[in-house]
Parts: structure tokens; sequence; C-alpha cells
């Protein structure tokens, strides 16, 4: 871990001053965390298609829909928490539709045109008030239309595109609803015809996005100049998609790239600031005619059809929540001088998103422990590490992971150490029975990793973590060999030996411990105290496995495999770390 002295701070703070003062270095504007892993959550009740869902107060609306191509559209009105991750029932829509369009105003819910049987589209509007859930009607809009999507900037709904039933064409139409006067105003056509597209809005913007008949292209609308842009294609042309903002960016999401063809899980992330589109992990279930939208930073989508023809009802609830590492405070995938700069603007303050040592929950000040902990992520891009157990917390039976989704359970009852760690607290082992289990975090034989920790004390034999076997066979990735303590890997499939270090690791001592496994060159390298100790002088093939880590025993829990001692600060990396950058960590 990377210390800095006082002089050394004040001349950074400085020199880095003196750079913003001329405008040299801009910074980015602050957001809150978002997410790059899918997770599965409560089904809604109504499995449906063609709804539409909107955000008041953290909770989601799903509203309307259609269950069956042939059958009677949908009223239902079905609130989501994703806190508690329960669905509830509210008052049903007066006018039952499908592909219709929601957005809010005001705290109040604008359910906006669609279908209300087969092929019949209609002009209702009907606003819904969740503080008393009932609803009201409110003035048509001037064009009868389904498959729109609707976007609002500055309180006023942009109702735009659709699709003409039964004619079946699609409306380059734009109008524009004002709650406040109940009121429609049409203007300026978009250049491009759409229907089954999606709209999202950042900075003032609309962001007209696939559907039509030219399903990848993007083209924006400032309602401030009434002027319409053409931007980057996306990659997969989609219609039936539904698109989200988190943290500046728009996620295209499932879809079809045209009528009858294959349904589509992926996700596409548009960067309006560079005009690029960026390939994101597929959503779980593949469908189209869902609906999305953001609570907290996380993507939930809702529903859908898995196929085009029959539509075929679904009642999935995925999340997507973006990983990323703590003092990328900008959240743009990496911790470089904007963060650095992000963090220097809220010196000495209690900025909750710039406070984030000790880990997890940072202590009311942004202070050289922050610059620290910054400071040991330098350069990296929140792909390069899947993991980071801080081990600062003063109680509970949870070691969070600061940077992935595999927060720890302890077993055992080691005891928090808040003040005794090599950077802020450590956990303490007691050699008997104490542990940490996580979920799965990394298959050894699938790509090359790198994993770290820092321990004091322990006894040769005993292990610092282990993988447990899942479908393959775990491994003692790092332990104290038992005759001497010295640190030892056996990370290998069978007939290969183990890596052994002359480094004895229990003598007492804070210790800073690595393995490196490089799978193109199929070498094992061990680390201590930030120096490279040994290496394979020939390769050894790793070993699959999809099971959980254990911190502090062996993969069998056998009594002698059980650390005494503290282990500190684990991390681990999705590729080769350098001997620079080991040494760095070690500091
Ligand atoms: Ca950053
Ligand atoms: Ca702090
Ligand atoms: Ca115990
Ligand atoms: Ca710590």
């Amino acid at each position: 871990m990377k210390r800095l002295n006082c002089t050394k701070i004040s001349n950074f703070v400085w020199i880095l001053t003196i750079l913003m003062l001329c405008g040299v270095l801009n910074t980015a504007p602050m957001a809150l965390a978002a997410g790059d892993i899918w997770t599965t959550r409560a089904d809604m009740p109504t499995p449906r298609f063609g709804l539409s869902v909107s955000v008041v107060d953290g909770k989601i609306y799903a509203i309307g829909g259609g269950r069956d191509p042939f059958a009677a559209l949908l009223s239902q009105v079905e609130a989501y928490d994703p806190v508690t991750n329960t669905w509830t029932k509210k008052a049903d829509m007066p006018t039952r539709r499908c592909f219709l369009s929601t957005s809010v105003v005001d705290g109040k819910i604008y359910a906006i045109g669609g279908d209300t049987s087969a092929n019949q589209d209609t002009s209702t509007v009907e606003e819904y008030d969740p503080a008393t859930d009932t609803w009201t009607r409110k003035a048509d809009m001037p064009t009868e239309r389904c498959l729109l999507s609707t976007s609002v900037v500055n309180g006023k709904i942009y109702a735009i595109g659709g699709w003409k039933d039964p004619e079946n064409f699609p409306f380059a139409v734009v109008e524009v609803y004002d709650p406040s006067t109940d009121t429609w105003t049409r203007i300026a056509d978009m250049p491009q015809a759409r229907g089954a597209h999606s709209t999202s809005v950042i900075d003032g913007k609309i962001y007209v996005i696939g559907g039509g008949t030219s399903r990848s292209t993007v083209e924006v609308y400032d309602p401030a100049t009434e002027s319409w842009t053409a931007k980057a294609d996306m990659p997969t042309a989609k219609e039936y998609l539904s698109t989200c903002v988190v943290n500046g960016k728009i996620y295209a999401i499932g879809g079809i790239p045209h009528s009858g063809s294959l349904v589509l899980s992926t996700v596409e992330q548009y960067n309006p600031a560079t005009d690029t589109w960026t390939a994101k992990p597929d959503m779980p279930t593949a469908r189209l005619m869902f609906s999305a939208s953001v609570v907290n930073g996380k993507i939930y989508a809702i529903g859908g059809s898995v196929q085009y023809w029959p539509w075929t009802p679904c009642s999935a609830v995925e999340e997507y929540e973006l990983r990323f590492i703590p003092a990328d405070f900008d959240r743009d995938g990496a911790v470089d001088i904007k963060d650095l700069l992000i963090l220097i603007e809220n010196w000495g303050r209690n900025e909750l998103l710039v406070d984030i040592a000790p880990l997890p929950f940072g202590d009311g000040i942004v202070d050289v422990l922050d610059l620290e902990l910054l400071m040991s992520y330098w350069g990296l891009k929140v792909e390069d590490i899947l993991g980071h157990w801080a081990l600062d917390e003063t109680e509970g039976i949870v070691a969070q992971d600061s940077i992935g989704l595999n927060n720890g359970t302890l077993h055992g009852e080691p005891v928090w150490q808040p003040t005794d760690g090599k950077f802020a607290g450590a956990l303490e082992f007691d050699g008997i029975d104490d542990y940490i289990e996580t979920d799965f975090v990394l298959d050894p034989g699938a790509g090359s990793f790198s994993v770290f920790a820092w321990v004091k004390g322990g006894s040769p034999g005993q292990v610092i973590i282990s993988q447990t076997d899942g479908t393959g066979q775990g491994t003692r990735w790092l332990w104290a060999d038992s005759s001497y303590g010295r640190l030892i890997t056996r990370l290998m499939h069978p007939p290969f030996d183990p890596l052994l270090s002359e480094s004895v690791i229990t003598d007492g001592q804070w210790h800073h411990i690595g393995l490196v496994y490089d799978i193109i060159g199929l070498y094992r390298y061990l680390y201590v105290d930030g120096a490279q100790v040994v290496k394979d002088t020939n390769f050894v093939a790793g070993v699959d496995s999809n099971g959980g880590l254990y911190i502090g025993a062996d993969k069998t829990l056998d009594a002698a495999s059980f650390f005494s001692g503290l282990i500190d600060d684990v991390r681990i990396y999705n590729r080769v770390l350098s001997t620079e950058e080991v040494a760095e960590l070690a500091r």
C-alpha cells in the first residue's frame, strides 16, 4: 500500500491546484454508482409484453401490456421495490392497452397511446398519481399511435414516432404534451419515421435509437435549438429494444434486428461525449417488447416477449449493476488524474462520494487515507480487478468486496481489528476454526490472474487463500509450507509440482504476499514484500474450478490449515500484474 508523507502530499496538491487553475485539466461531474453484472430479481406477478415502466420515488411501476397476441390487453399496474425485491398490486389503468409509452413529470406517470385491441391504436392519455393510487383522464394526443416512445425535457413530454395500425407504417410525428396546461403541440417531424424504437434523455437532448426501417440509426433532438443531428450507428440493428441512461451513458438493451429474426440479449452502451458504442455483458434473458428503468444507478429490465411470434409473455426482472473501483469518482472505468482532481477538490470535506476510506463506508473526512487508497488503485481499469476485501469493517459477519459483488461471510468468529491492519483495519483469525467464505470469483484455468494479501503471524502448514472444488478441482492458492512457513502455491493441475519460495512468511511480521498466474506462458510467480521470489522454469497447467474462495483455511477445512494471525487487504486482479505494480502495492 502506498504511504505518502505530508510533504509529498502538499507538493502534490499544490501542483495539481496550479494545473486546475490554469484550466489544463478538466474535472468530470460526479455521478452515482452504477453496474456491469446482471442479477435475476423477483418475477413480475403478471407476465406481459408491450408494457411500459416508469420510476417514482425509487419504485418501478409496470403498466399495461399484453399477455396473449390474440386475447384482451392488460390494465394491470404492479409496483416493484428494488430495495425489498417485492411487487405490489396497484389500481388498474382505466384504458387497458399494449405498446403504450409512459413518462414521469412531477411525480405523476402519464400513460400515452398504444393499442387498445389487436390493430386498434389509441390517442388516450391517462395520469397516474402513485401518492393516491388514482388515475385521471387527460387530453388526448393528437395522433393516435402505438409503439411510440416518450421522453421528458423541462417538464414536457415528447411523444416521438410510433406505428400506425392496421395500415402498418411508422410515424415521424413528434407531439409535445405539457402536463401543467394539459395541452398538446405538434413540432417538426423527426428526419426518419420510426416505430418500436426507444428514446432517452441526456443533458436536455433526446436520443432516438433504433426501430423504424433503419434499425441501427441514432438521431438526437435538441429542444433548445429545435434541431436534429445524426449520431454514430448502433453496432447491432434493433427494434422493440429498450434504452436507459446511467451515469451519462445510454444502454440499448435487447430487442430484435428485424421482425421475425432471433431475439437479442445484447447490451450496447453509447457515450454521447465520444459518440461511440461499447458492448456490455448480455442480459440473461433474450427478449423484446420489454421495458427498462433505472433506480439508484441500476437498470431493471422488466417483462417482454421471449420470441417474436407468437409473442410469448415473460415475467423476468433482471438488474444490471455497474462494477466500479471506489476511487473512480467520475465513473469512467479507470482511476486516473481526473479522479485525483476530484479528491483534491474535496480535500478536508465530508463528501460521501470521495470519502472512500476506510472501506466500505469512509470515516466522514476526505484525507490522506482516501488519497492512499486512490493511489493503491492508480492506473487500474475496472476490468483489471475482480475483487478487493479491505477488511476494514468493525463488526458483523460480512467482509465487503469493494469492487466485485463477492462479499465474504465470516465463519468461526474471527475478530475485526479496526486499527491493527496494514491499511486501516484487518481481520484476526484464531487458527482454530476462523475463515472467510466467498462465492465464485474466478476460474484459474480460464485466464491470467493475480492475487495479493497482507498477512501477519501464522504458522507452517496454514493456508491463507484456497479455492473450493465446484465443478472442477479447487486448489491452495497461497499458504505457508509445512516445514518452515515459506510461501508456496499448489495452483496447478495434479501432475505438476507446487511452486515453493524460500521466503518465510510466518515470522510474526507483516508480509505482502501474492501469486500471479500467466496463462500465456503458463507460468506462476510468487511475490513477497514487493519482490518476485520464485517463478516457474517450465510451463505449468492451471486447473479449472468454479468454486468459491476460503480466506484463512484450506478448501477441506482441515484443522491444521486454519490461519492464526492477521490478514488484510486481499485483492484479485484479472491480469498479470507487472513487477512494478506489485512493488507499488507492497509499499
Ligand atoms: Ca475515473
Ligand atoms: Ca476518509
Ligand atoms: Ca473461532
Ligand atoms: Ca484493511
